[in-house]
């Protein structure tokens, strides 16, 4: 039977950066991780990160080669009726940028730090079930190398994503649901090639979204919009770059092409789980919610949980006082909603639900001409996209 302060399931980066967070103040934790190592330091997700994320990876000592990877950006294109219209970030924020850092990159690094620090994360752990967690002393078990194992703690975090056991755990009548399901999805690519432009494009074209990103300065990543059920055997590698440059296509600009390194297709939903807490359980990043990628929230959102979970946690620990355990799903809450709202907002001005809806395009060029256009509308973008303040 092991035993430990906080146990933590899932090494997502909300699970590792808790495991973090909570080891700078002196609180014990174990990660447990169904993946392996190799898996989760090669997953293409996310990346784009806040000036919020930033400064507090910075700040807890975890920004090194970021700072010197990271792409740092002070703007990023809208492009429509076959023109591109620049938002200035920085500009309109007093000075906010975003940084572009692969998810995987910030996995590797937290991995290193925990280890470094001697860490506990057990990685290919099976049939992980958690119990108790309405008393003082919550269990959780799992199986390591075929063994049966118990872990005892004071307080489990679930991090374990949206299709985790946590949530699923806590009755049902205890939580109440929120949900979109979009009735299209994305087809990404990573490719090698370098970036076609220096900032990010979201394009939203007759023939529906695209979206240009990268990782470095030779490696691209690319989106379009896809039906729901898309197989990605339909899409061979001329097909992808066809579509990709019809839908960027703008006077003077040249879509680089390489070879494709990875594919997948992404669902889009909008999820809410409330409370974000029950006994001794708490739920942070996409184990509580899910937000469609459009406007890049989803890693910013579970850095932002698990920031004041740790807080709450070391309130805990240092004076015994339990306040702002209580207060946490509503405090991650407002930042979970304001999320919500603008992801859902950028999805329905770029993607075509209906390609033949005619006047819902004509309202979505207005739209987009109106954000472009007025500095007002543009500040609202431009101070959403590069995150709201923490507390
Ligand atoms: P994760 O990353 O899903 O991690 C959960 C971990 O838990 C493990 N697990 C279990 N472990 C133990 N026992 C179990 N029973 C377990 N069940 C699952 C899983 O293996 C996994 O390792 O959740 P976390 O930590 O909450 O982090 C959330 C982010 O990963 C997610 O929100 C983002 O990737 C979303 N997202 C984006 N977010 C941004 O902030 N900016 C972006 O630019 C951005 N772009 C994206 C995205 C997500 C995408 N996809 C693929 C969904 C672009 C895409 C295409
Ligand atoms: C990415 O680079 O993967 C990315 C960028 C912006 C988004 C979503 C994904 O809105």
């Amino acid at each position: 039977m092991m035993r430990t302060q906080v146990g933590i399931i899932g090494a997502g980066p909300a699970g590792l950066f808790l495991s973090h967070l909570l080891h700078l103040r002196g609180i014990e934790s174990v990660v447990l991780e169904t993946q392996s190592r190799e898996h989760i330091e090669n997953r293409v997700r996310a990346g784009v990160l806040e000036q919020g994320t930033v400064d507090l990876f910075n700040e807890t000592g975890l920004g090194e080669r970021m700072r010197r990877e990271g792409l740092v950006h002070h703007g990023f294109e809208l492009r429509f009726n076959r023109q591109g219209h620049r938002i200035d970030m920085f500009a309109l924020t007093g000075g906010r940028c975003i940084t572009v850092y692969g998810q995987q990159e910030v996995i590797k690094d937290l991995v290193a730090a925990r280890l470094e620090a001697d860490g506990r994360i057990l990685f290919e752990v099976a049939d992980v079930s958690i119990h108790d967690f309405v008393s003082p002393k919550p269990g959780i078990r799992f199986r390591t190398n075929g063994e049966a194992r118990e872990i005892t703690c004071d307080f489990i975090a679930g991090c374990d994503g949206f299709h985790g056991i946590c949530r699923s755990s806590i009755p049902a009548d205890a939580l109440k649901f929120y949900e979109r399901i979009y009735p299209f999805a994305w087809l990404g690519i990573l490719a090698e090639a370098p970036p076609s432009s220096h900032e990010l494009i979201y394009a939203n074209h007759e023939r529906g979204f695209a979206l240009h990103s990268m990782r470095s300065p030779f490696l691209t990543r690319l989106y379009l919009q896809c039906a729901c059920d898309e197989n990605l055997d339909n899409w061979p590698d001329a097909r992808i770059w066809e579509e990709l440059s019809a839908r960027f296509e703008m006077d003077g600009f040249v879509l680089n092409e390489g070879p494709i390194q990875q594919r997948s297709i992404t669902q889009m939903r909008s999820f809410v789980s409330e409370p974000m807490q029950f006994g001794r359980l708490f739920l942070a990043g996409d184990s509580a919610h899910i937000v469609p990628p459009t406007g890049a929230k989803g890693m910013n959102l579970a850095i932002a949980d698990v920031r004041l979970l740790a807080r709450a946690l070391d309130r805990f620990y240092s004076s015994r006082s339990e306040g702002e355990l209580a207060t946490y799903s509503g405090r991650c809450l407002r930042r979970v909603w304001r999320a919500q709202y603008f992801s859902y907002w950028m999805t329905n001005m770029l993607h075509r639900a209906n390609i033949d809806d005619a006047y819902e395009y004509r309202r979505q060029l207005a739209e987009l001409d109106n954000v472009t256009s007025s500095p007002a509308a543009a500040t609202n973008l431009a101070e959403n996209y590069s995150g709201l303040p923490f507390d």
